[in-house]
């Protein structure tokens, strides 16, 4: 008797998880690492979720020894009761696919994943699932293989395995290797997402702990001044211009949460949330705030004489010159739209934003006057920069508009059909010299830039537009580019299907892949987003055995490899550089679509590029080259 039934409706649910196993990129975004640590963002929130509700004070995420997940919550505990399909509701929770809002619950509207969907996504895409359910002074217990439920029911309901005085769900889970490329979680970026989340509920209390083998590490997240604290981090160690300015309301049902200080430093830095979903396109919240936000500045400027009639007022970037913001709305209905749906469209966002900063603004620079004018400051340098480079630009762009090649270098390849052609940005005119040889013409185009390029970080515009390196890659990209003040970027212009950074496998090699990347992630971001941006892999290593066939290794770990496999003798040549390769062995190794290692340039996210574009691009060298090794195993490979 004790036996689970499994009646229509449980058909129905596991129909429902196939279809997640089916196209899991649909539910998870992908099926790369992003996705991966994705599994456990969803389980979080759901945890969060209960926070929201009121009923949740911490949570643990541990990533096990044995590559599993542990997300561990104080919550209500899923509900264990017989539901209505007549089975545990845990299971339908777990084994069912949620199209949206969790269990027809009010309290739950304001939350929610990036894709709206909730537990089930991860049983479904796990090998193995384990839920512990504390709720009712029991311990209760299920667990799936691939969302289909291995622990037998007694009539309908879980078994209990002890008591407990505590609350909570606790999920282990294993993702499953027939559906992940692979299926190693990337702590970094599931610390940098905890800690935002911990930003942004100030009274929840987060336990990270990591458990796998050399990487024992335990952090609390916990950070009770919200998104002001979240403010000051992002200005760290940059000069701040004054104290950071909090302050929230509601409106249109919206509740509005904003956070800003200025530091001074050429560059803006606003963040958009909804719901605790990191908007990375933006949105409607932003677009109220800052309109707002220079309609305000603007007549206060003019209001205290410092714009007079004659001038002309502010543009919205001069405004936000130096300024770091957080806007954080909870929203009952959130519309989300753009590429990644990361972008927020729900129009009252827009409205709600701008009446509440309107009025909490206004009040706040009434009391703090010399912060007001200190904000203004940052505005009027940004203007007079703005003045000064608008003139440097035109007068750049007349000159080279048209000479495709403004110093010759550029050895471009013959075809005209971009999704087929290649740009190869490579070190060195000797490498360069070799490349053009060894390349096929008819798609691959070469470009040699000598030395370091330009760190963008640190010029002013009109030397970076003058920089002959820099303009050479412009025009050759054909797509423009943006910037703080202007965007003339169209990727539809792009020449090049693919951009690939060839230098050589050094310290050196690795510092100008920085400066380069920190150029298109300054000038041509959608670049990397769209993932047109690649770093070429040259070997290491060629062996050469008494007998049998030459070899290249890309790594050390290769090389010890090798060393293991084969026992004659064999003669090493390791490459210092790509001059060393013979135009042919460039060929094999670096050129040929066939043979080479490519890496894919992925940016996670692009506060975590921005912060580390920054952190690289202070004058101390050693954050730098761990940037530049750590970085080298974060991109995927595409052979
Ligand atoms: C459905 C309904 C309720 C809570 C949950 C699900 C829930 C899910 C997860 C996933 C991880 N931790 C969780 N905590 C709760 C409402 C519970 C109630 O009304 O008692």
């Amino acid at each position: 008797m004790a036996k689970t039934q499994y009646n229509a409706d449980s058909i129905t649910v596991l129909e429902g998880l196939e279809a997640v196993r089916k196209r899991p990129g649909m539910y998870i975004g992908s099926v790369g690492t992003k996705g991966l640590n994705h599994l456990i963002y969803e389980i979080v929130d759901n945890a969060v979720d209960e926070h929201l509700a009121g009923f949740c004070s911490e949570i643990w995420v541990t990533l096990e020894a044995d590559g599993s997940c542990t997300v561990k919550d104080s919550g209500r505990g899923i509900p264990v009761e017989m539901h209505k399909k007549g089975v545990s509701a845990e299971r339908v929770v777990l084994a069912t696919l949620h199209a949206g809002g969790k269990f027809d619950n009010e309290a739950y509207k304001t939350s929610g994943g990036l894709h709206g969907v909730g537990s089930s996504v991860v049983n479904a895409l796990s090998e193995r699932l384990d839920v512990k359910i504390y709720r009712n002074g029991f311990i209760y217990h299920d667990a799936y293989e691939r969302g289909v439920p291995v622990v037998e029911l007694e009539n309908g309901l879980l078994p209990v395995l002890g008591k407990t005085k505590e609350t909570g769900t606790e999920i282990n889970f294993l993702p499953d290797g027939e559906i992940f490329e692979k299926t190693r979680f990337k702590a970094e970026w599931l610390k940098s997402r905890l800690h935002e989340t911990a930003y942004l509920n100030p009274k929840l209390m987060i336990h990270y702990l990591n458990r796998r083998d050399g990487e024992n590490e335990q952090i609390d997240y916990h950070e009770p001044d919200g998104i002001v604290a979240y403010v000051r981090e992002l200005n760290a160690g940059k000069e701040a211009v004054h104290e950071p300015i909090y302050y929230k309301g509601v409106s249109e049902k919206i509740e509005v949460e904003v956070a800003i200080q200025f530091v001074d430093a050429f560059e803006e830095n606003t963040l958009g949330f909804c719901n605790n979903i990191f908007t990375q396109e933006g949105g409607t919240h932003l677009m109220g705030f800052k309109t707002r936000f220079t309609q305000l500045i603007n007549s206060y400027a003019r209001e205290l004489g410092i714009l007079k009639e004659k001038d002309a007022n502010f543009t919205g970037a001069d405004t936000r010159n130096g300024m770091t913001a957080i806007v954080a709305v909870k929203h009952p209905d959130p519309i989300f739209e753009g590429q990644t749906k990361t972008k927020l469209a729900s129009a009252d966002a827009t409205k709600a934003v701008f009446s509440v900063t309107g009025e909490e603004l206004t009040r706040y620079f009434d009391r703090n006057l010399e912060v007001l004018k200190g904000i203004i400051g940052c505005a009027e340098k940004s203007a007079k920069i703005r003045k000064a480079e608008e003139k440097a630009k035109t007068n750049m762009l007349s000159k080279s508009k048209f000479s495709f090649d403004s110093n010759g270098k550029l050895a471009n390849c013959e075809s005209r059909d971009p999704s087929r052609c290649e740009i190869f940005i490579v070190e060195g005119d000797s490498a360069g010299g070799s490349a053009k040889t060894a390349r096929n013409r008819q798609f691959q185009a070469i470009l040699p830039i000598r030395g370091k390029i330009l760190n963008v970080e640190k010029a002013s515009m009109d030397k970076v537009l003058g920089n002959a390196e820099i303009k050479t890659m412009i025009n050759a990209f054909g797509c423009g580019f943006s910037e703080g003040y202007g965007n003339d970027f169209d990727i539809s212009k792009l020449r090049y299907d693919k951009i690939i950074l060839m230098t050589d496998a050094d310290v050196d090699g690795s510092h100008i892949d920085t400066l380069l990347l920190t150029f298109l992630y300054r000038f041509m971001p959608e670049l990397i987003y769209n993932g047109h941006v690649y770093i070429a892999m040259p070997p290491l290593y060629k062996v050469i055995p008494k007998k049998g066939q030459e070899q290249y290794l890309y790594d050390d770990k290769e090389l010890e490899r090798y060393r293991k496999n084969h026992t004659g003798e064999f003669t090493l040549q390791r490459y210092k550089g790509l001059g060393e390769m013979d135009p042919e062995q460039l060929w094999e190794t670096t050129l040929d679509p066939e043979r080479r290692v490519l890496k894919q340039v992925e940016i996670e996210d692009a506060r975590l590029a921005s912060e580390i574009t920054e952190m690289l691009m202070g004058s101390d060298v050693p954050p730098r080259r761990q940037f530049i090794y750590d970085h080298a195993d974060e991109a995927e490979i595409d052979a």
